[in-house]
């Protein structure tokens, strides 16, 4: 059985890696729709070696379509996902649009598949720096239980998407032949002020709320808490972005409810858990990397090791690809789930 597979926003940084996840998963795509706004319909893309025409993102673009991948910003979710559940389309959004919607399941196939059941047309895929760490944390939880999570990310400037990505580029030429910089897009494109990424560390990404956090440190705040359905679980998040071009990495404070576990035992938790690959050898200075988890689907786990004053605190090092399992391949992932379920008409 085959189905009809709509990507909205398939020309962006996180579209295109989900034809490539399609294409490499060999989900079983009857009939494809590649979707974009205006200005980039018109552009051909290849997929399993046959061009397609990316047409313009409309409401009656959905017609026929059973599954709807979408990634090309909240705005463009809001209007349309409701559009394309009104034709009979399941949506995976990757916006934040309705994420905390209580009527949407925030789904991380390792933690909740289960919770796909539940949906209402749409099911929301978190954002790629809380998805990381929830499939880090949640074999431990498991086991141990979770009490509080204290996590400062350094992040790639993919997540901010192509023309983040070209900044940096720039401007890293620009710094070494000694010329001035003109920052744009970086922090935040919306926001007042701009600042340098290249040879720097911006501890912004997306807008300061009232409450002084940024979205993105409350996105992995509330996400958490909602994917592991732990509403109690105490979360701290500091969110910096690095000139790394893919790849976040996450330094992890974790306390378990249930002290005592060994360094050795939770290892041997991650080492059988989906997902993960633990590379964790200080005397071989073993330890995930962002350069080598590119392309790679899964979360790699190093530097664990017992916090020195709790006996139920533990410190870990937790990178991924931001555009793979944090966005592209988390998104197939809960189509591949939609299908095993039956739950695609
Ligand atoms: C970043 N985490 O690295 C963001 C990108 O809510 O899906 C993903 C934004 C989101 O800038």
């Amino acid at each position: 059985q085959t189905f009809s597979v709509a990507v909205v926003g398939a020309t962006g940084a996180v579209g295109q890696q989900m034809l490539k996840t399609l294409e490499e998963r060999n989900f079983p795509v009857g009939q494809l729709k590649l979707l974009s706004s205006k200005r980039s319909a018109g552009k051909t893309i290849t997929f399993k070696g046959e061009p397609y025409t990316v047409e313009e993102a409309t409401p009656e673009a959905f017609e026929g379509v059973q599954i709807a991948l979408f990634s090309a910003g909240g705005s463009v979710s809001k209007k349309l996902v409701p559009e394309a559940i009104k034709r009979g389309a399941i949506c995976v959004d990757n916006t934040s649009a309705f994420r905390m919607d209580p009527e949407v399941p925030l789904v991380v196939p390792e933690v909740n598949e289960e919770d796909v059941k539940s949906h209402n047309g749409v099911i929301a895929n978190p954002n790629c720096s809380t998805i990381q760490m929830v499939v880090a944390l949640e074999p431990i939880r498991q086991k141990y239980g979770l009490k509080k999570v204290i996590v400062s990310t350094y992040q790639a400037v993919s997540g901010a998407g192509l023309e983040a990505i070209e900044e940096m580029k720039t401007q890293t030429k620009e710094v070494l032949e000694g010329n001035e910089v003109n920052p744009e897009i970086l922090p935040v494109g919306g926001d007042k002020k701009h600042y340098q990424i290249a040879f720097n560390a911006i501890p912004q990404i997306d807008l300061f709320q009232d409450n002084g956090f940024t979205f993105e440190e409350m996105k992995m705040i509330n996400e958490t808490k909602k994917i592991m359905h732990m509403p109690e679980l105490e979360v701290a998040a500091t969110c910096v972005r690095l000139p790394v071009e893919t790849g976040h990495s996450e330094s992890v404070y974790f306390e378990t409810e249930q002290g005592g576990a060994s360094v050795s035992e939770l290892k041997g938790l991650l080492e059988t858990a989906p997902g993960i690959t633990v590379q964790d050898n200080p005397s071989e200075q073993l330890y995930p990397m962002a350069i080598h988890a590119v392309g790679k689907p899964d979360v790699f786990v190093g530097r664990l090791r017992r916090d020195l004053d709790r006996d139920n605190g533990y410190h870990m090092w937790v990178v991924s690809d931001n555009l793979l399992k944090g966005a592209a391949w988390n998104s197939v992932q809960i189509a591949e789930s939609l299908v095993k379920l039956g739950l695609v008409k």
